[in-house]
């Protein structure tokens, strides 16, 4: 079954509750393994600044659904956790859950790009994916730990707390 990689991030209605939520319902997805999450971290708002930090975290699923099935289940798990587009780009968000990488696919579709296309450029994922798989190269050819070191920096801090599904 292909390893996925599943970006989670909060910044509205106690956001580390949040991202603990959707790690239980990640583990419950059908036909799915959760095998991995990194730790919990704090990061600055990339986008507006009027708006309060976030949390953000990876998982690690292997999954024998498609990666639109797993895209829907992933949209699914937002909604539930009381999602609200407001239109606003880059706003405030109660819970985004992003298919990040598919196993070693790409994959370019209306509804779905993988590698996700903010992967390079932000820390708050590149530093929990290089947690979790230290070795991983994307299907580009470059390495998780490369692009880390030349990513800006968002202030990401490791947060000390538990988290299980
Ligand atoms: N900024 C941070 N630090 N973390 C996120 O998860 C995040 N998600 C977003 C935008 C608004 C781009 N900014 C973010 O969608």
């Amino acid at each position: 079954m292909p390893r996925c990689y599943i970006g989670l991030g909060s910044n509205q209605a106690n956001p580390v509750v949040q991202l603990q939520q959707a790690l239980k319902a990640l583990a419950q997805l059908p036909a799915s393994q959760l095998v991995g999450q990194s730790s919990l971290y704090r990061s600055a708002p990339m986008g507006p600044q009027d708006q309060p930090d976030y949390v953000n975290a990876v998982a690690c699923l292997e999954t024998a659904l498609t990666p639109l099935a797993l895209l829907d289940q992933l949209q699914a798990i937002e909604q539930l956790h009381g999602r609200e587009r407001k239109g606003e780009r880059w706003g405030p968000r109660t819970l985004d859950l992003d298919l990040l990488l598919y196993g070693k696919q790409s994959i370019d579709l209306p509804r779905l790009t993988v590698p996700h296309y903010g992967l390079e450029q932000r820390d708050f994922v590149l530093q929990p994916l290089a947690e979790l798989a230290p070795q991983l190269v994307l299907p580009n050819g470059r390495q998780i730990t490369d692009l880390l070191q030349t990513c800006a920096s968002h202030g990401l801090q490791r947060l000390d707390l538990v988290w299980q599904a």
